[in-house]
């Protein structure tokens, strides 16, 4: 069956090899489905409409693989990625699975575990490059604390920094055309992890030796979690130029990572953030990094990955429409561009400006005292959201 928001390569929708390949396991559980072999996860995606799947390194290549097995893998991935039109445009490390990342990668109090973490990375980067990848994600999932006597918190960011930038340069200097996109996260694994937010990021980000290479890759259940109104944060990453990336799912406010299908818990903020993807010049990968309910078998796993893709060619429509409203229009005039003899006085600083604007006599009692017409404008979208518009 094909209807208007049936997802095409167009879409530029990805899943992590990690996403569709998840096993259901959990803290309390063991796993309910058996793995996807990788070359089945990018066939069947593709059958589905999506355009890339993402990697880590182990994801594909086992952590123990040797250099011959390694790139036999890799032969056959790359045909099957071929085979079905399909790219990888973003890759990734897992530091946070192996034992000996327990204190984290980059910020371990342990300088040879630093150092292997900056191997794994380097190796996992020439993967993804080697592949076709154009970012690079770095998710610092153990770069975090519970006994908060044991690592010094400045320390930890000095240490993240130093990392970054050897990569960068590592960059650099093979040549590559690959930008980092950082992924912030408030917790989970770790009790509390640095850099929780993607503000957080983009303010680092700036302190960095070549930052122009990095941008940031917003969750939405990282921010969620937080409490945090992504749309917000992600629309600063925008207007910073930093959105390279993003992470598309959704989860409920105040509760564990449950990395759940996208617009499952919260249909108007996800409206909120599509509407922003698509009115903004973003363009980039459209990646889901969520994975099906526990309940389900490899069965639900497709229906979860086409649930991604069409809620949000769903609400991509939802937002045209709602721009297109002869109501919302009129009702947006009013509100915007109103007392423009006054715009004169905004803008660029002068000091005459300033006087003159110090001069200026305002009637605040007639300001305040109009109602803006937000309930109305609100449930139109309501109505639309819901149906019935
Ligand atoms: C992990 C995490 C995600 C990150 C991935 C990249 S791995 O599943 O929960 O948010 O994006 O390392
Ligand atoms: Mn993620
Ligand atoms: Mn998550």
């Amino acid at each position: 069956m094909s209807d208007p928001y049936t997802p095409t390569k167009e879409d530029k929708f990805s899943f992590g090899l990690w996403t569709v390949g998840n096993v259901g396991r959990d803290p309390f559980g063991d796993p309910v489905r058996k793995p996807i072999p990788p070359n089945r996860i990018v066939q069947r995606l593709s059958r589905l409409g999506a355009w890339g799947v993402n990697l880590h390194d182990n994801d594909l290549v086992p952590i123990d693989a040797t250099r011959t097995q390694r790139n036999k893998i890799v032969r056959s991935f790359k045909k099957v990625l071929k085979d079905h039109g399909m790219v990888v445009p973003m890759a990734t490390t897992n530091t946070f699975t192996h034992p000996v990342f327990r204190d984290g990668g980059f910020t371990s109090n342990d300088p040879k575990v630093r150092a292997y973490g900056l191997q794994k990375v380097m190796k996992s980067i020439d993967l993804g490059v080697e592949l076709g990848a154009k970012f690079f994600v770095c998710w610092g999932g153990r770069e975090g604390i519970e006994c908060n006597v044991a690592k010094d918190p400045v320390e930890a960011i000095k240490r993240y920094r130093d990392g970054i930038n050897y990569l960068c340069k590592y960059v650099i200097d093979q040549g590559y055309d690959l930008k980092f996109a950082l992924e912030a996260k408030p917790n989970e694994p770790r009790a509390d992890l640095y850099f929780p937010t993607t503000g957080h990021y983009l303010a680092f980000i700036e302190t960095l030796d070549h930052p122009k290479m990095v941008g940031v890759n917003p969750e939405v259940a990282h921010e969620h979690m937080a409490g945090l109104n992504f749309h917000h944060g992600v629309a600063q990453a925008i207007e910073a130029g930093k959105l390279f990336h993003i992470d598309l799912n959704d989860q409920r406010f105040g509760r564990y990572d449950q990395d759940f299908r996208f617009g499952s818990e919260d249909y108007k903020s996800a409206f909120h953030l599509v509407r922003l993807l698509e009115d903004t010049s973003y363009g980039g990968p459209k990646h889901f990094d969520a994975h099906a309910y526990r309940t389900e078998d490899e069965t639900g796993v497709w229906a979860f990955a086409e649930g991604c893709m069409r809620t949000y060619n769903i609400l991509k429509e939802k937002a045209l429409r709602f721009s297109e409203d002869p109501e919302v229009q009129d009702i947006l005039k009013d509100m915007v561009g109103q007392n423009a003899s006054f715009k004169k006085h905004l803008g660029k600083y002068s000091r005459k400006k300033a006087q003159s604007l110090k001069r200026t006599k305002f009637d605040v009692d007639e300001m305040g005292a109009k109602g803006l017409g937000h309930e109305r404008l609100d449930q139109i979208l309501a109505e639309l959201l819901l149906g019935v518009r």
